[in-house]
């Protein structure tokens, strides 16, 4: 049931403790700017609305800068803090690496991980390229077989309304899929001006959209139907070719101090193709960061015979659900407000409708990953599920580059 008012006994009684006889999770984050700030929320909370079998425990967190990863520490509730991400693997309270590095550290970092006996979480696109992915994936399998979990944070998986619209696919409600139509809108590079960070530049990050926001709606795609891509064509684009440069942190390769200096953007501003399921329905996808006025609009559209769902992250505890079997005269597309505590999740949070957000999913991720270690089941999304995705990913850029002359329209 989902959380009830308290009774007036309840609230006058004496503060009631966990059990302590949960074993504790300990676990070393590597990475601490968005992603890091968004895990370590999730860390912090799971424990203490779902019941778990273990509990997590923020052991320490890992960046280059002392100053600032102490900073991170005390900000986001770490016990300690490394600057060498080897010395947070080598930590006896550390039991599970969380990876929330740019995408160039991924596989060096998991690997060993896994390598020293530690379960692992890595922030998606689980690498740069395919070889990379391979490499963690076969890591991942090696490690499953000592008990230990690796898993890729695909966490709109866990957005109640995305598990729940799984969970009617799955029933048969839609029937036999014909499309999945998915785009991810973003427009924080609009501005030519808006520096060259480590995400513009191919060595770090990969590529652009594509894998940023590409690589959740190809995953989720796939999750949904149930099926993996089998083919896409694609186009990209590159729009603004050179940007100011930024000193610090989030710098780009050189870093390059407050000189003026601009730099190449090596990576794409958006992304789109199409694609075929195993099945033969067919898949149409969007990625980029020049959507003006769109800003983190992860939007979804699943057509079945038997009906359709519609989903739209800037709206994410709402389904909009067609069932097609209906008399024409009523049918149409209904608002499923998904927080009923039969819904995914919601068991444990507030009364219906009361509204869930971006960081619950993050919460849950932790949920299902501790229960995942304590419980020794198979991880998912795991480290091949990445794997599939790493490899429509670089079948995408192939295709774009193939596809970069496009058949002439004849005028
Ligand atoms: C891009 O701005 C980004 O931070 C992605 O990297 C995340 O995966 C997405 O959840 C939010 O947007």
């Amino acid at each position: 049931m989902a959380r009830r008012e308290e009774t007036d006994q309840e609230a006058a009684a004496p503060p009631t403790h966990r059990p302590t006889s949960v074993p504790v999770l300990g676990v070393g984050m590597v990475g601490y700017a968005f992603m890091g700030a968004a895990h370590s929320q999730g860390w912090r909370t799971a424990g203490h609305v779902f019941d778990l079998p273990m509990r997590p425990a923020l052991a320490a967190v890992c960046g280059r800068d002392r100053a600032a990863v102490d900073a991170a520490a005390a900000r986001h509730g770490w016990a300690a803090a490394e600057t060498d991400w080897r010395a947070l693997i080598a930590r006896d309270d550390v039991q599970l690496v969380d990876i929330c590095t740019p995408g160039d550290s991924h596989a060096e970092i998991a690997i060993a991980a896994l390598e020293a006996g530690k379960h692992v979480l890595c922030e998606k696109p689980l690498a740069n390229t395919v070889a990379e992915a391979e490499a963690m994936t076969a890591a991942a399998a090696r490690a499953a077989a000592r008990g230990q979990v690796a898993m890729v944070g695909f966490n709109y998986r866990r957005v109640p309304a995305i598990a729940y619209a799984r969970q009617l696919i799955a029933e048969g409600r839609l029937g036999p899929l014909r499309h999945v139509r998915a785009a991810y809108l973003q427009d924080w590079l609009v501005d030519p001006e808006s520096p060259l960070t480590w995400r513009l530049e191919r060595e770090r990050a990969g590529s652009g959209a594509l894998g940023d926001l590409g690589a959740h709606i190809v995953d989720l795609a796939q999750y949904l139907a149930g099926e993996p891509l089998v083919g896409v064509s694609a186009v990209s684009e590159t729009f603004v070719r050179e940007r100011p440069r930024l000193a610090g942190p989030s710098a780009g390769l050189s870093g390059a101090a407050d000189t003026g200096a601009r730099g190449a953007v090596t990576v794409d501003d958006a992304a789109l193709f199409t694609g075929r399921l195993a099945s033969g329905a067919l898949a149409s996808f969007e990625a980029t960061r020049m959507a003006a006025g769109r800003k983190n609009a992860l939007r979804l559209e699943i057509n079945g015979e038997r009906g359709s769902l519609a989903f739209d992250l800037e709206r994410l505890n709402e389904l909009s659900f067609h069932d097609h079997t209906e008399p024409a005269a009523t049918a149409g597309f209904r608002r499923v407000l998904v927080t009923e505590p039969q819904h995914p999740y919601l068991e444990a949070w507030w009364p219906p409708g009361h509204a869930l957000g971006y960081e619950h999913t993050f919460v849950h991720q932790a949920r299902d990953l501790v229960r995942t270690i304590a419980e020794g089941t198979a991880p998912a999304p795991s480290f091949a599920d990445g794997l599939q995705v790493q490899r429509v990913l670089a079948a995408v850029e192939e295709s774009a580059e193939k596809n970069s002359v496009h058949t002439p329209v004849v005028l």
